[in-house]
């Protein structure tokens, strides 16, 4: 191959092969203008995970494409559903409406286009086979750009979610890959992975222990790319700036991060960064204990002498501790518990907070949650330290076990569909309810500093009731089935509750005597 790439403009690429020669036309582009683009996140967002085959069809001409023909089966869970581009594009006004300011969509690259191994599709994005392709299902690179700059025209940013772990089995590169050392082995001979995250801190952990977590095949089934092969990394990184640079994205997700050396992880947001200074990436570090998940966010070294600039991480720490006492029957102190760990992470209010995502059951499908719960939960993680994050059709009340049942159709979505979540006159009592309620906390949250960048400080937690302020406010919840009255030290004057304005307690003495209804939450503001 003969090429020097120096300029934007139009070249023809010459490869020549022992077989031949054939020449390709190539453009080297600028990057979109910066301007309104590659802006990044923080607390002061509130972001909304979408499913993009699940949320809307837009455009039903690519539900079923000429080139993938017959992986198109609304009543099938695994295969792709119509959602698309447009879908979102259509619906940046419900997101806005709802106090959204960025959406984090699953990956668009190229899907196979043939059913994979057990019957599967990559209607959920995570199996590319192209890298440098938007799947025709979900739109065009053009489409996605468009979406990209609607979103921003609506004060959205746009989160895109990576794969750097693994491709798809269908990639061309596992029959034919560019260097003998491309992926950790063969389809025929390969390790599993063990997702054992931890054996990675333990500075006595063999190799044998190790080797299964970072070079292991998802699943035994996905292709792990070997980024300790250079060009395997520069390949990676030059794709990553690509996807950026050619759709003004302002954020990305690293999906499976621990499952890839730390090394690359420090090199991959390197080069990021230093193109864009203002871009935000998050990394996926599924771990219960805020010990192993901290390890994995930038702006520290670990013992490794790494530090791997992943901006933010989610907090599957606090998923967990949510889910067992607001959904379950653990005492509320719990959450107290978790958040007590917050110096183990360099930066912790730029973790991902969540009540679900799309690789979890719904939280209403825990047993014995109720709607009093779901709508606590949203309390909590809109006012605690954090990026909070809305799984799509949870403002809804959405049911749903563990994947795929999770990842139902969004109500109203499609055009033959009966229910309508967009739309407020079809809602039904319960969405009406929830919707109303998580949005109301949303617009509090967006229009009141504290809550996004205040300091968290815990006042008092116990088994049902749980205390904390954030700057000047004071946030109380009671998980319980009765009243509780509250003492909490607060300065003299009159306190209103934004949830509930006509609530005004006045304040004698630096003491705040308070009684929080059962199953409610209160953020309480001094008001003069
Ligand atoms: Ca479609
Ligand atoms: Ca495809
Ligand atoms: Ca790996």
């Amino acid at each position: 191959m003969d090429a020097k790439l120096q300029r934007t403009g139009s070249y023809n690429i010459k490869v020549s092969t022992h077989q031949g020669s054939a020449t390709i036309p190539f453009q080297v582009l600028d990057p979109l203008p910066a301007k309104g683009r590659f802006q990044g996140f923080s607390s002061n967002d509130l972001l909304y995970l979408i499913m993009t085959d699940r949320f809307a069809d837009g455009d039903p001409t690519n539900d079923d494409p000429a080139v993938s023909r017959g992986l198109f089966d609304r009543s099938k869970p695994g295969y792709y559903h119509g959602g698309d581009l447009q879908g979102i594009i259509d619906h940046l006004g419900y997101l806005h409406d709802l106090g959204v300011s960025g959406i984090w969509i699953t990956p668009v690259y190229d899907n196979a286009n043939t059913l994979g191994p057990g019957g599967s599709t990559g209607y959920h994005g995570y199996h590319p086979v192209d890298y440098y392709a938007v799947d025709e299902h979900f739109g065009t690179l053009d489409k996605l750009r468009e979406m990209v700059d609607k979103a921003h025209q609506n004060g959205i940013k746009v989160i895109l979610d990576t794969v750097m772990n693994h491709t798809g089995p269908m990639h061309p590169w596992v029959e034919d890959p560019p260097l003998d050392d491309w992926y950790h082995g063969t389809p025929e001979k390969h390790l599993n992975e063990t997702f054992q995250i931890w054996t990675l801190l333990d500075p006595h952990a063999s190799f044998t222990m190790r080797d299964p977590v970072l070079y292991g095949w998802f699943a035994n089934e996905l292709p792990d790319l070997n980024q300790e092969e250079p060009e395997v990394t520069t390949y990676l990184i030059q794709n990553t700036l690509w996807w950026i640079a050619n759709t003004g994205i302002d954020g990305m997700r690293a999906d499976a991060m621990p499952y890839v050396p730390r090394k690359f992880w420090s090199d991959w947001n390197a080069a990021i960064h230093r193109e864009y200074p203002d871009f935000k990436t998050v990394g996926e570090a599924w771990d219960g204990d805020p010990a192993i998940v901290s390890f994995f966010q930038g702006g520290a070294r670990g013992y490794d002498g790494i530090d791997t600039g992943m901006d933010a991480l989610y907090d599957f720490p606090l998923y967990g501790a949510i889910r067992g006492t607001f959904a379950g029957k653990k005492p509320i102190a719990d959450l107290a518990y978790v958040t007590g760990h917050d110096a183990l992470y360099p930066k912790s209010n730029d973790l991902l907070t969540f009540l679900g995502n799309h690789d979890t059951k719904r939280f209403l499908n825990e047993t014995g949650a109720t709607i009093d719960e779901l709508k606590l939960a949203f309390a909590y993680v809109f006012t605690t330290r954090g990026i909070p994050v809305i799984y799509y059709g949870d403002e809804l009340a959405m049911r749903g076990g563990d994947d795929p049942d999770n990842r139902k159709d969004f109500p109203g979505g499609w055009k033959d569909d009966v229910a309508d979540g967009f739309n407020p006159a079809k809602r039904t009592q319960e969405e009406r309810d929830v919707f109303d309620y998580v949005r109301n906390v949303a617009l509090i949250r967006q229009r009141t500093p504290e809550l996004r960048t205040g300091k968290l400080t815990q006042l008092g937690m116990g088994r049902d009731v749980y205390v904390f302020t954030r700057g000047s406010l004071i946030v109380l919840i009671n998980d319980g089935a009765v009243p509780v009255k509250v003492e909490a030290p607060a300065s003299p004057g009159t306190w209103k509750d934004l949830l509930d304005i006509s609530v005004n307690v006045p304040v004698h003495g630096n003491i705040m005597t308070v009684t929080v209804p059962a199953s409610a939450a209160m953020i309480m503001e001094p008001w003069k």
